[in-house]
């Protein structure tokens, strides 16, 4: 597979923005991570990996946290001095990690959406924050959901979801890991229902796996921007510390109607975000790009955030109308 990042991509030349260098606590792997404007300045939550790392990879060490951190420039980030949240500190025995934060400011709050390991399996969470120390759960799916992101605004009267869920029994041999994305629809962020399929593996051009929602979505004159992650299977053995790592994954893209976001009215018909970088080749689990934020400037300008290798966070950038002409295979 031979697919490049479009030339209209440019990889900020600090990547990565974030690694384990500018966390000053326990950390091995900070990726993954969710990002917005909030109160004047850049707000960043992402995922520490800790307990193990490149030289002691054991399965089973491993742990989890939170760790948040504020940029004036979204490029430049410092870190706070500690945590933000962790699975520990809820006294849920059932709750065994949370991962993946996505992060979407509505109405003044901000809202975390993140993945849940349970004892029994993985669901979705949403909570709401207005300080990134104190977090009120709103609500967590059933099993197994995840990479959960929300729509910024209500529409049509109510709050909007993508979702990725895994269902494993309705489907066939070979679509067994083809896991697709799906919308729900909310009153109040805990109820949700009207669920819907948007888009089907099958129909991502250039996967062969599974798909997922990526950053929340970004809203445009001419629809809702929504990143998403995608998964080829390889044959072969992909360079990184896990041992047989097979799955790339790449960064898509895509354009949802604005009244209607189950309605896809532009999809890139190559992939967005192609590892093709040391830190996006080589590390926990190499080739992998996994977009978790987006940021539309005033001035045009697409801040694209992504995991790289699940080891460093990293981001890219475009212009708005160049992701709009991608989405209708213009350029
Ligand atoms: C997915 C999730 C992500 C991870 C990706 C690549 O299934 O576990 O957290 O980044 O795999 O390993």
């Amino acid at each position: 597979m031979d697919w490049k990042t479009p030339d209209f991509i440019k990889r900020c030349p600090t990547n990565p923005i974030l690694d384990t260098g500018k966390v000053p606590y326990d950390a091995a792997q900070i990726f993954n991570a969710g990002f917005a404007r909030y109160n004047g300045r850049y707000v960043c939550v992402f995922r520490n990996d800790y307990g193990r790392g490149k030289e002691d990879f054991a399965w089973g060490k491993g742990k989890t946290n939170l760790g948040l951190a504020f940029s004036d420039d979204g490029i430049n980030w410092s870190v706070e001095s500690r945590p933000c949240w962790d699975a520990a500190w809820l006294n849920d025995k059932e709750i065994r990690r949370i991962y993946d934060p996505r992060l979407t400011v509505i109405d003044g709050k901000c809202y975390i959406c993140f993945a849940v390991d349970t004892c029994h399996g993985v669901r979705g969470g949403i909570a709401v924050t207005e300080d990134f120390d104190k977090f009120e759960i709103l609500s967590i799916a059933v099993p197994e959901n995840r990479n959960m992101v929300l729509f910024p605004e209500k529409i049509n009267g109510l709050y909007m979801r993508l979702e990725r869920p895994m269902p494993v029994y309705g489907r066939s041999a070979q679509f067994k890991e083809s896991f697709d994305i799906w919308s729900s629809k909310s009153p109040d962020l805990k109820f949700w229902g009207e669920s819907a399929l948007v888009l089907a593996a099958e129909n991502m051009p250039c996967c062969n796996c599974k798909i997922g929602p990526g950053a929340p979505p970004v809203k445009t004159p001419y629809g809702w921007l929504a990143l998403t992650h995608f998964v080829n299977k390889v044959d072969y053995e992909l360079k990184a510390w896990h041992p047989g790592w097979n799955k790339a994954y790449y960064g898509g893209v895509m354009l949802l109607d604005l009244e209607d976001p189950n309605k896809i009215i532009g999809i890139g018909q190559a992939p967005l975000l192609v590892p093709e970088t040391d830190y996006e080749l080589d590390g926990f689990r190499g080739s992998v790009i996994f977009p978790g934020g987006m940021i539309l400037e005033d001035n045009g300008e697409v801040k694209i955030y992504y995991g790289a290798a699940d080891t460093v966070e990293c981001l890219a950038t475009a212009d708005v109308n160049d992701l709009l002409k991608f989405v209708k295979n213009e350029i």
